[in-house]
């Protein structure tokens, strides 16, 4: 199953979670908290270092 990271806030994550569903592709959303700094967090910039959001 795809995973998204991404943000409820975030206009870019929208974007993909609108085409996903267009798609009809099973996938599953792991949040991000951009306020609290979540996107700079080793754990996740491990898979993205731009430290951005989405990450699919
Ligand atoms: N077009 C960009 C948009 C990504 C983007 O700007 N994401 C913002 C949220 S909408 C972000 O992750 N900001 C975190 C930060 O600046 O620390 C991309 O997908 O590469």
């Amino acid at each position: 199953m795809l995973k998204l990271y991404s943000y409820y806030r975030s206009s870019a994550a929208f974007c993909v979670r609108i085409a996903l569903e267009i798609k009809g592709l099973d996938w599953e959303s792991i949040p991000v908290n951009l306020r609290l700094g979540g996107q700079k967090q080793q754990r996740f910039q491990q898979n993205n270092p731009q430290g951005l959001i989405p990450l699919l």
